[in-house]
């Protein structure tokens, strides 16, 4: 039995886009229906967790868990550029407080992907007003649930396409197309996605810049929640050959924007699979290697990698934000979970401060330009009536969770 700390988080996640539904205002809706979209299907009325978010949180706390990773969504709370809506604010506000009513412990992330249209329209990131109108945003939300909410991460994965950039080439479809890549490796093409979509920007400094003001419009109160970011940690790997181009695909894709996070109070990790790297870019999954429905290989040891990596770089706590596998094969799900809460346990065990452990995802749901093909769910929905199916691993993992350890 591997025990984990007192207080140990232990949740699953989300955000807002891939599961509330009706996001009509966000640039990814915007890019779904425009013409030669790369969107597989449109998210239309997703999970419709907008209004199912207290059946939904009911479910995770009957299952043993006592932490939820959500989304607030900056096209509701500011839909026109100035204009910050209170009843969407309200909204938020009564899902932390759903939250707290069934003991679980509200994490809340303030951009996952989506951004408002009039963001978007205005040039996204690469726009010189970006960080202090994301810095604004934040203050408005910290204001309106901050006195509430103990953990909140500014950006998910900001350094994704940085990763992709620096990489080259993703093989997996599924990482690859959301971004609205070209076979270009030049960032632009990366950064401004035909389909109008604001991604991150590739560069660390203008994301590092919008944080850290963010971060500080946070901290000015009321309430006093720890505060960070979480990053795509792809297990990077050298292969043959492949030493010196993987030393600098990992600084500059990982290790810079890990960095940043010396200045803050805990680092989110979020990771799937590894990557390895020969001489001339990213490999190919080896034949026979067991793969996922994104095509990621099946390799729950980058948990216990990546988390020791991000402990060594951001010298500070780690929670693990997002881990998981996209399979219609649920005994898979469990034998992944199963063998990388292995790999966290062991970082536990070696004195690496990790807080929590929050699941991708706690409901089956749209996954990007993948659609609703891709299932990482511990819960299914049924895509007509919304119903929810509790699946065998979230009841495995509720039990993990129970026991704050692994037998
Ligand atoms: C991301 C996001 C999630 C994804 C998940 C599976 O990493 O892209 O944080 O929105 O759905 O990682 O791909």
């Amino acid at each position: 039995m591997s025990q984990f700390p007192d207080g140990f988080l232990w949740g699953a996640a989300t955000a807002p886009h891939q599961v509330e539904g009706g996001n009509v205002n966000s640039d990814m809706w915007h890019a779904e229906w425009a013409k030669g979209s790369h969107f597989a299907e449109p998210s239309g009325d997703a999970c419709d967790h907008y209004h199912r978010y207290p059946e939904d949180m009911t479910l995770l706390a009957d299952l043993g868990l006592n932490a939820y990773r959500f989304g607030v969504e900056w096209s509701r709370i500011e839909p026109e550029e100035g204009f910050f809506s209170r009843a969407a604010l309200d909204h938020y506000r009564r899902m932390v407080g759903a939250c707290l009513e069934r003991g679980i412990t509200p994490v809340v992330t303030l951009s996952h992907f989506s951004t408002p249209r009039w963001f978007a329209a205005a040039g996204g990131w690469s726009n010189d007003a970006a960080a202090d109108r994301f810095a604004r945003y934040a203050g408005r939300v910290a204001a309106h649930l901050g006195d509430l909410v103990p953990w909140m991460s500014t950006f998910n994965e900001p350094n994704l396409v940085s990763m992709m950039v620096h990489i080259g080439l993703v093989p997996a479809a599924a990482r690859d197309e959301p971004l609205g890549r070209s076979n270009s490796t030049d960032p632009e093409p990366a950064r401004q996605s035909d389909s109008g979509a604001a991604w991150p920007s590739h560069s660390v400094d203008v994301m590092a810049t919008a944080h850290r003001k963010a971060v500080e419009a946070i901290k000015s109160g009321p309430g006093d929640p720890a505060v960070g970011w979480t990053l795509a940690l792809v297990d990077l790997q050298p292969a043959d050959g492949g030493e010196q181009r993987w030393r600098a695909v990992r600084q500059s894709a990982l290790l810079d924007w890990l960095e940043v996070s010396r200045d803050d109070d805990f680092v989110g990790v979020q990771t799937y699979t590894r990557e390895r790297i020969g001489p001339d870019g990213i490999l190919p999954v080896p034949e026979g290697v067991a793969t996922t429905q994104t095509g990621w290989e099946v390799y729950p040891e980058a948990l216990g990698h990546t988390v020791r990596l991000a402990a060594e770089h951001a010298r500070v706590p780690v929670l693990v934000t997002e881990n998981g596998m996209a399979t219609a094969d649920d005994d898979a799900r469990v034998a992944y979970t199963c063998a990388a809460l292995g790999g966290l346990a062991g970082c536990v065990a070696d004195g690496v401060d990790v807080r929590g452990y929050l699941h991708w995802s706690l409901l089956d749901n749209f996954e990007w330009t993948s659609g609703y093909q891709m299932t990482f769910g511990l819960i299914a929905v049924d895509r007509t009536t919304f119903e929810r199916t509790v699946k065998p691993s979230a009841r495995w993992l509720g039990k993990v969770a129970r026991a704050n350890g692994l037998t």
